[in-house]
């Protein structure tokens, strides 16, 4: 990548030449520094105290041996991380992936978006993100325990509720997180808010579950609103993927007015004209486990095909991207645009590639960035924390409240960044300028020696 700024070009350069093997960390590492080059340009104790030189280096990248017992009685072996990657601003916070492709280069991109992300929150939070290779798929309910336990073993050595504070992330719910959360307690002996995304009957928030998929719909109505005049209600939806953000996004986009029309996984992606019935699809997701396929076999009028890119061909006015990381590029940004796709918000971390970003900025779409749609997950659980601090339980509607202040909060102050630094309405550059400015400044009082 080419920059303006000397200084950003020599920390980039040296982020590549350092980083072998890690595009996906390079890529993220790339569209923060853009954003950057007003912010450099403008004040130069940035390169002074060696700010962007010390925030693309993780603080500590953790890498363990994570061995456990299958149902056959046979030895697996995984590898397990964690990336603690900025504290400028509190606690290291962020999810465990449990997925295949888990590798250093995904959890420190998925890392070094968190610092940008919990920065936006306004709350306490520092940014870490770790998981493993572990694939959680057709395993036994047994085989995930073993797996939940021996990762918590070593995990244990290095967080706490007031060091770094882990959560669930793809591969991770609920399930995961209570088996984590025990083992913690019987190796420290110590019952603490170390974890969010917890069972409500032992320290988890209301709307923790809801949180991500509703604050992105929280954040897109408020960016439609502001910036067009325009709301959800009336419009067509595709949400990719159907895990724990998908269900949620869809869940909200239907009580706005929206109608979502499409779903996936990594196999395929079922089409509804209808709009989709989420109570079926909760049923398979979350009760039994299952693929969405079966989701045509239990609705008339629903279609199935295989392969999940297809999904973003369905003509609709909002695409949702809630599934992984560069499931949009160039060619399917291209498609959205010719049909006439008005915004898009990722719900996913990175879902779109930068090929795929400058397409949609070209074409004039409202482009909702991660680090601010989707922080709305983290941000509750800020608001687990807190209530776990108190050792007290807000209801459902004072924690969807804070949510939806927050997101909205959010959306302004990415939208204020990008009149002030960059081109009016460029949330990519006002989200990630937002976020810097707040860490760099708790980064240049707290000293260099870190
Ligand atoms: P889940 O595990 O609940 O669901 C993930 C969904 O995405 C599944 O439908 C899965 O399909 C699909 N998916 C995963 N990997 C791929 C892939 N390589 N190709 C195609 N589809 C894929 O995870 P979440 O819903 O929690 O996370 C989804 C995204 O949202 C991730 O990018 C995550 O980092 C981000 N996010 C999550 C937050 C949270 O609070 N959970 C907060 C903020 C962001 P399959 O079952 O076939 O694997
Ligand atoms: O990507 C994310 O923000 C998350 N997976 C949620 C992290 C958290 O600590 O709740």
């Amino acid at each position: 990548m080419e920059f303006k700024s000397e200084y950003l070009q020599r920390v980039y350069d040296k982020v590549v030449k350092t980083n072998p093997g890690e595009p996906e960390f390079i890529q993220a590492v790339g569209e923060v520094l853009e954003s950057l080059e007003p912010v450099v340009a403008k004040d130069s104790s940035y390169e002074e105290n060696g700010i962007i030189d010390r925030i693309v280096e993780p603080e500590r990248m953790i890498s363990f041996r994570v061995s456990w017992v299958d149902d056959n009685g046979k030895v697996q072996v995984n590898r397990g991380y964690r990336c603690q990657f900025n504290s400028a601003i509190g606690p290291y916070k962020g999810g465990l992936r449990l997925h295949p492709s888990v590798c250093p280069s995904v959890i420190k991109f998925l890392g070094f978006e968190q610092i940008f992300k919990n920065s936006l929150t306004s709350l306490p939070m520092g940014g870490g993100k770790g998981g493993s290779n572990f694939d959680p798929k057709g395993k036994s309910d047994g085989e995930i325990m073993r797996f939940c336990q021996s990762f918590m073993t070593e995990l244990s050595k290095h967080i706490g509720a007031d060091t770094d504070v882990p959560a669930g992330d793809i591969g991770t719910g609920a399930r995961e997180i209570g088996y984590m959360f025990g083992q913690y307690k019987r190796l420290r002996n110590e019952f603490t808010g170390v974890l969010t995304g917890k069972g409500l009957s032992y320290g988890g928030s209301l709307a923790r579950t809801e949180a991500t998929g509703y604050g992105l719909l929280y954040f897109t109505e408020e960016m439609m609103n502001v910036m067009k005049n325009d709301s959800v209600a009336g419009k067509t939806i595709v949400v990719s993927g159907s895990g724990n953000v998908a269900i949620y996004a869809t869940e909200k986009a239907t009580q706005l007015g929206g109608k979502v029309v499409a779903l996936s996984d990594s196999n395929g992606y079922i089409y509804d004209p209808n709009g989709i019935n989420l109570d079926v699809v909760k049923q398979i997701k979350e009760v039994e486990r299952k693929r969405i396929k079966e989701y045509v076999d239990r609705v008339d009028g629903a279609t199935y095909t295989e392969g999940c890119k297809g999904i973003w061909t369905i003509p609709c006015d909002i695409a949702l991207p809630c599934a992984t990381q560069n499931e949009i590029d160039a060619e399917s940004a291209e498609i959205l645009i010719k049909n006439g796709t008005k915004v898009v918000a990722e719900g996913a971390n990175m879902p779109s590639t930068p090929e795929a970003i400058a397409k949609f900025q070209a074409a004039g779409l409202l482009f909702g960035p991660a680090k601010a749609a989707n922080a709305g997950g983290v941000a509750t659980s800020g608001l687990e924390m807190s209530q776990n601090s108190e050792r007290l339980s807000w209801t459902f509607e004072e924690v969807d409240a804070k949510l939806k202040n927050i997101m909205v909060n959010i959306f302004h102050n990415a939208y204020n960044a990008s009149k002030e630094y960059s081109e009016e309405g460029n949330l990519v550059a006002g989200a990630n300028i937002a976020g810097f400015l707040k860490v760099a400044d708790a980064m240049k009082w707290q000293g260099i020696a870190y």
